[in-house]
């Protein structure tokens, strides 16, 4: 299997996925501006979304989504214990974290990647991710992780995104549980490996 990817981006929650799955992936980078990727290939041919991440199976087929690739990743290893079994009621609680990640998050910070935001749609924004942001931090105070007493998939897309409160500087200081929650998946071996993979472990400890 083919990850595409781009550092940094959403796709990181992947390639954590598959490290802490100790699952042996390709990765191609892709150049998001350009639409191309490392080895040389048109990414839109790929992936006619255009966006990162995709899944390239063994046997062509391509999976995108996030929610989508790091559950499929997830279920190629069972006993990595990343996911419920499929059926069960915390399958749905780690899918309906996915979804608000997905939604409430991810797209959350769309306006802040826009060089076109105005200052006042970036507060807005801000605010907005902050109202959020607040929720899951209630949710973490007496929690290690966001569904059961281990680490899921959804602890993966969380952190992915929630690292780029760090590169747009916002503040965290009154999410102290989300703040701690952070700082203890990143220090996972794996999450490691896959941020060194991406060149990001200076600028986590830059936080
Ligand atoms: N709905 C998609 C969104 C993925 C997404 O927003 N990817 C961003 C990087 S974090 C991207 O590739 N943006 C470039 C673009 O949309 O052209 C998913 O969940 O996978």
């Amino acid at each position: 299997m083919k990850l595409y990817y781009t550092p940094g981006s959403s796709s990181l929650a992947s390639r954590i996925v598959a490290c802490e799955a100790g699952l042996t992936l390709e990765y191609d980078k892709v150049d998001l501006k350009n639409r191309t990727t490392a080895s040389g290939r048109n990414y839109i041919k790929i992936n006619p979304k255009g966006y990162v991440p995709a899944l390239a199976l063994d046997d062509g087929q391509v999976l995108t989504e996030v929610l989508v690739v790091v559950q499929f990743l997830a279920d190629q290893a069972p006993q990595a214990g990343l996911i419920p079994q499929a059926g069960t009621l915390d399958r749905y609680r780690v899918q309906e974290w996915l979804g608000f990640i997905g939604m409430e998050l991810h797209k959350g910070f769309a306006p802040l990647w826009n060089p076109l935001s105005s200052d006042d749609a970036r507060r807005m924004a801000v605010d907005h991710l902050k109202r959020r942001f607040g929720f899951v931090d209630r949710h973490l105070e007496q929690r290690a992780y966001l569904v059961g007493e281990r680490f899921t998939v959804a602890d993966a897309y969380g952190f992915a995104i929630l690292n780029w409160t760090s590169f747009h500087k916002i503040d965290m200081a009154d999410h102290p549980h989300l703040a701690g929650y952070m700082k203890r998946i990143a220090e996972r071996p794996k999450v490691r490996q896959a941020l060194q993979a991406e060149g990001l472990v200076r600028a986590l400890a830059d936080r």
